[in-house]
């Protein structure tokens, strides 16, 4: 080992557990979960940038993490942040990784530099992953850091700075396609606004929609088959950012008719920063049939910002699993941990415990959910609950039959209905889900 002070992490049963071993207790690749093996079902993906790129600075402190991995000049750290990558997902199992393309490539003087850049060093990984049989689950571009995106860059005011924008995307497609990338992301960190005195809304959004349009164009004219994501988040860097939530998004693209390239991309710590609960996200992209991917990783509950936590909370990991059950499992996407460890882990090898912590948090969640499907109980109840609908007064509406007029008449005949309205019991059925983390083995 080079760069990481660990042999390869394994499964060892937690009544077998041993103070200071590094090793899963719950993740235990080839156990067949639903009659899928938990590396099937759960996909776990190393996130470039939080993993091999940021040094855990913050807005009041420098990094205090060294990630030039030994090289000195630029070229050699970006060669040396593969190779650590590739060391890093044998030790803890992982199989796929994501990037930006500025994380696997230092941006040049200028764009052709830049992308010379992007070419060696990208043949360069791709060659590394290859040789340790790593997959790219998805590709993106940062349209984020450079300070010619700080008005947006697919949203931008200047058409000069939303040309360079999709040449920047362009060409990290064409990147994403050469090293067998099955995704691609967009997340609008600028893409939204500030204040509306001075933001041509309806122009940022349509400029928006012209960029995916184009970008789907032209990625399945080179060759890409994979899925388009758009990874909502409401609000950080920018105020108020356009891909709000599930919802929004979903309407978005089906008013620009983009709803047969893309799907969803939905990041625990931005459903909560949206008000909403990660299960809310994740059924909401489910129910509309664009369930695709996960980033995660978990917020805090007294900080208002995204904190990018490795998830240890068993509880929500168990209602995301559900939904990723219940949406027919991962195709395309998988469950990226876009996650950081705390400044305070100040240890590269802090990283191993951030992802043997985060993969046995979605272990445990997934044996649970499957526990929850087995068993059938709230699936049942919820049947139960919606049976008025399957016959009687409840079909007839159902199947379109149903005027004002006769349901008026109905509900004169029927009298008073609040004797069939039951009870929700909630507290029950949380009590079910609790009992079905514990009775995990
Ligand atoms: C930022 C975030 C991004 C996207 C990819 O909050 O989640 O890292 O996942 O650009
Ligand atoms: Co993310």
């Amino acid at each position: 080992m080079k760069y990481f002070n660990s042999e390869k992490i394994t499964y060892k049963s937690i009544d077998e557990r041993r103070q200071g071993e590094r090793a899963f207790h719950w993740y235990d690749p080839d156990r067949i979960v639903l009659g899928k093996t938990m590396r099937e079902q759960l996909k776990f993906a190393a996130s470039y940038w939080h993993t091999f790129v940021a040094e855990s600075a913050d807005m009041f402190g420098t990094g205090v993490l060294n990630k030039s991995f030994g090289g000195t000049d630029p070229i050699e750290i970006y060669k040396n942040k593969a190779d650590a990558a590739a060391e890093f997902m044998n030790v803890v199992d992982l199989d796929y990784y994501c990037f930006h393309d500025r994380d696997i490539a230092p941006e040049g003087k200028t764009l052709a530099d830049t992308n010379r850049n992007l070419d060696e060093l990208s043949d360069y990984l791709g060659g590394v992953m290859a040789k340790n049989g790593k997959k790219l689950l998805w590709g993106t571009a940062n349209l984020f850091n450079n300070p010619r995106y700080m008005h947006g860059a697919g949203t931008a005011p200047s058409a000069d700075v939303f040309a360079f924008a999709a040449a920047q995307v362009k060409k990290a497609l064409e990147v994403t396609v050469k090293l067998g990338g099955n995704g691609y992301v967009f997340w609008g960190g600028r893409e939204g606004y500030e204040t509306l005195l001075n933001t041509d809304m309806a122009l940022e959004q349509e400029n928006m929609a012209r960029l995916l349009s184009m970008a789907v164009e032209y990625g399945r004219k080179i060759g890409f088959k994979g899925d388009f994501y758009i990874e909502p988040k409401p609000k950080e860097p920018t105020k108020h950012q356009y891909d709000f939530d599930a919802a929004t998004v979903i309407g978005f693209l089906r008013k620009y008719d983009l709803l047969k390239d893309f799907k969803l991309n939905i990041e625990a710590n931005h459903a909560t920063l949206a008000g909403h609960t990660f299960r809310h996200e994740l059924a909401t992209a489910r129910v509309n049939g664009v369930f695709g991917s996960i980033d995660a990783n978990q917020g805090d509950m007294l900080l208002g910002w995204d904190t990018d936590e490795f998830p240890f909370d068993v509880y929500e990991a168990t209602l995301c699993m559900l939904e990723v059950i219940k949406a027919g499992g991962f195709t395309n996407g998988g469950l990226n941990f876009d996650a950081k460890i705390r400044r305070g882990s100040c240890s590269l090898d802090d990283m191993i415990d951030g992802y043997i912590l985060g993969m046995d948090t979605f272990a445990h969640g997934l044996l649970a959910a499957a526990k929850i499907v087995e068993d059938g109980e709230l699936d049942a109840f919820i049947s139960d609950r919606y049976a008025s609908w399957n016959t009687g007064i409840g079909k007839k509406i159902r199947d379109g039959a149903a005027t004002m007029e006769e349901l008026s008449e109905y509900a004169l005949m029927r009298g008073d209905v609040l004797s069939t309205v039951r009870s929700g019991r909630q507290e029950y059925l949380e009590h079910v889900v609790n009992d079905k983390i514990y009775e995990c083995k």
